[in-house]
């Protein structure tokens, strides 16, 4: 499909998507959150994709929603059109890994629309912030529930409450973010991650994803409950016994996603 906003890039197995609305700091309009998700949907279903990388520029993953769009709407427009609760259903509902590559501003939605990916690999030059409260309204998909349980209470209260944003730096020690790298290798580094998980088998990248996701879900004892019966099933595929004897044979797996 044909996109406006976005561009889709598939190369070695990796799916490279970037928000392209320059002109507006890649602001979150209905049309870039339709292809991104359509985007999204086609590389989980597309068999030569085994990873998915989501960026923008360097100066901006995503500056939020876009408040021109969303400025004049009605609590009765928002309220009966389910405002965003398409995009978070169908982006928890991608398979393969996603991994977010952000430099620059990641801001309301932009920082959300990075918690929804899988991890974050951020640029030295990336500002996360939920500055919503300036707005007049509070994070509307997962800036208070995500950030909460990302950072803990204290620090999303801070950014939820003061709008203020956080440091590349800030943001790693908080756990945020997985890895900070410079800007210019950015890509570099999230592609090499990509093509690290790409060489796994997808089934057990998808349920190790599956797995951890299913941490915020569940007590601790029925998520190990979880973890324990997925383990399990893993010894029915084919991959399991490749794993296992590649290692004993000193080689290198060659799994085939069975
Ligand atoms: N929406 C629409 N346009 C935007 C947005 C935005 N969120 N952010 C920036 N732009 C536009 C500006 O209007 C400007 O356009 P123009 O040149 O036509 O005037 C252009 O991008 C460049 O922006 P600035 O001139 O402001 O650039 P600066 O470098 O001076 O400032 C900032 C950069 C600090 C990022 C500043 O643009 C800013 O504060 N932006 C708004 C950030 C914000 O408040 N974000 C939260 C939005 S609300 C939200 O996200 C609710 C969550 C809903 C979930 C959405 C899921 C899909």
């Amino acid at each position: 499909m044909a996109f406006e906003t976005i561009i889709v890039d598939v190369e070695d197995h990796v799916a490279l998507i970037k928000l392209n609305r320059p002109d507006a700091l890649n602001a979150l309009n209905a049309q870039l959150v339709g292809e991104l998700c359509t985007a999204l949907e086609e590389a989980d279903a597309n068999d030569k994709v085994r990873c998915i990388i989501l960026t923008g520029s360097d100066k901006a993953f995503a500056a939020g929603a876009d408040i021109k769009e969303m400025s004049t709407k009605s609590f009765v427009e928002v309220y009966g059109e389910n405002l965003f609760a398409m995009v978070n259903d169908r982006i928890i509902a991608i398979r393969k890994p996603i991994i977010a590559a952000v430099s620059g501003y990641a801001l309301g939605g932009g920082c959300e629309l990075a918690m929804l990916c899988d991890f974050i690999i951020a640029s030295d030059t990336a500002k996360f912030g939920q500055p919503e409260i300036n707005l007049g309204v509070i994070a509307g998909i997962g800036g208070t529930q995500r950030l909460t349980r990302f950072v803990g209470k204290s620090k999303s209260m801070d950014m939820n409450l003061t709008g203020r944003f956080m440091n590349a730096e800030e943001a790693e020690r908080a756990g945020l973010v997985s890895r900070v790298v410079p800007a210019k290798k950015l890509l570099e580094e999230a592609t090499s991650a990509a093509q690290k998980i790409a060489e796994k088998s997808s089934l057990t990248t998808a349920a190790a994803k599956e797995a951890v996701n299913r941490s915020y879900e569940l007590t601790l004892n029925e998520g190990i409950l979880f973890e324990r019966r997925v383990f399990h099933s893993m010894f029915a595929t084919e991959d399991q016994k490749e794993g296992m004897a590649a290692f004993l044979e000193k080689r290198q797996a060659q799994f085939r996603d069975k």
